[in-house]
């Protein structure tokens, strides 16, 4: 198995430019030092005990829009793990033990193995970034997220030249979320994404939200924000990341393969089975809230659009 950067060939995996993008991202990695394991970092390094973060840059891209309210954000939830109501995340969350918590990495990489959540988060810096999430509900809200690019953390892997797909999985014990008792979903809930969605630098390790510590209905302590794409890709409170070869299978899809694709890219041109995706309405603003039309890619089309330059995204829903 390949172990080094240099030994993968542009054409093995991606167009060339985004091969050399990926190169860039993963020598400022090394130049930065993010791959020693960092050892002894205690939990408030990167975790502030008070719930708030200090110091957060706020990045330079984010929406204009006028986020979402915290109690907006924290008590409308997806989150089946813990009921399929939206009320359901709120109320039964407080079960999920957050603390101590690990991420084992897995499969073509040459930096596997388990991993703290101080290790995974400690070399990092973090920035609020506000985001949209559309939900495949046709609801959004725009959330003040923080957290830091999944490239730089999936860089420190070292993933080979086989690694083609990132999947992740969410934790699922039956003793802390309820909703495992339904079979509503094949548990673990689990999502994927190509190599190269994941090392976009849109892609964002989520540790918080308004300047604190994620609520656990948010999915703490670490979760995915992928703002192109559906809410579903958006996997929370992570404990397996695996590099594969292979299309990886995903929750939604094994659930529901007709009304949901591998890749779940926002799209109003593309309607769901049962809905359409043209319009949203924005979560908090009332039941008579207008309707707003749906953006391409969820508005962020300038920056992915070429990352599925010559895909049918009619087939490739
Ligand atoms: N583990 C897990 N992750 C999940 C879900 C879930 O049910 N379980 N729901 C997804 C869906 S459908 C959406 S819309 C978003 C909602 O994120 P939010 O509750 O932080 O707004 O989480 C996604 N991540
Ligand atoms: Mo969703």
């Amino acid at each position: 198995m390949s172990t080094k950067q240099h030994d993968i060939k542009p054409s093995e995996i991606t167009p060339e430019d985004v091969f050399f993008k990926r190169r860039e991202i993963l020598q400022s990695a090394v130049a930065l030092g993010l791959f020693p394991a960092l050892a002894g970092r205690s939990r408030a390094a990167v975790l502030p005990a008070s719930g708030e973060f200090s110091g957060l840059a706020s990045w330079p891209g984010s929406l204009t829009d006028t986020p979402n309210s915290l109690e907006e954000i924290s008590s409308y939830n997806n989150y089946y793990e813990f009921g399929t109501g939206k009320d359901d995340p709120v109320r039964n969350a407080h079960t999920l033990v957050t603390d101590p918590w690990s991420v084992s990495v897995t499969g073509e990489a040459a930096r596997t193995g388990d991993y703290t959540l101080e290790d995974i988060l400690a070399p990092h810096t973090l920035e609020e970034r506000i985001y949209r999430l559309r939900c495949v509900e046709a609801w959004s809200m725009v959330v003040p997220w923080v957290g830091f690019p999944l490239a730089d953390l999936l860089a420190r892997f070292e993933p080979t030249s086989q690694a083609r797909y990132v999947q992740f999985f969410t934790l699922a014990d039956r003793e802390q979320m309820p909703g495992l008792r339904s079979p509503v979903l094949d548990w673990p809930y689990r999502e994927g994404l190509t190599i190269e969605e994941a090392m976009h630098p849109l892609t964002l390790m989520t540790v918080g939200v308004y300047g604190k510590v994620l609520p656990n209905q948010n999915g703490a302590p670490l979760r995915l924000i992928v703002p192109w794409k559906y809410g579903f890709k958006s996997i929370k409170s992570i404990v397996r990341i695996h590099f594969t070869d292979r299309q990886p299978r995903t929750s939604w899809n094994m659930a529901a393969p007709h009304e949901y694709g591998f890749y779940s890219n926002v799209n109003p041109n593309v309607d769901h089975p049962r809905w359409s995706q043209a319009t949203e309405r924005r979560l908090g603003g009332g039941l008579f809230a207008p309707r707003i039309p749906t953006l391409m890619f969820n508005g962020y089309a300038e920056e992915v659009a070429h990352l599925y330059a010559g895909l049918d995204l009619v087939r490739n829903y």
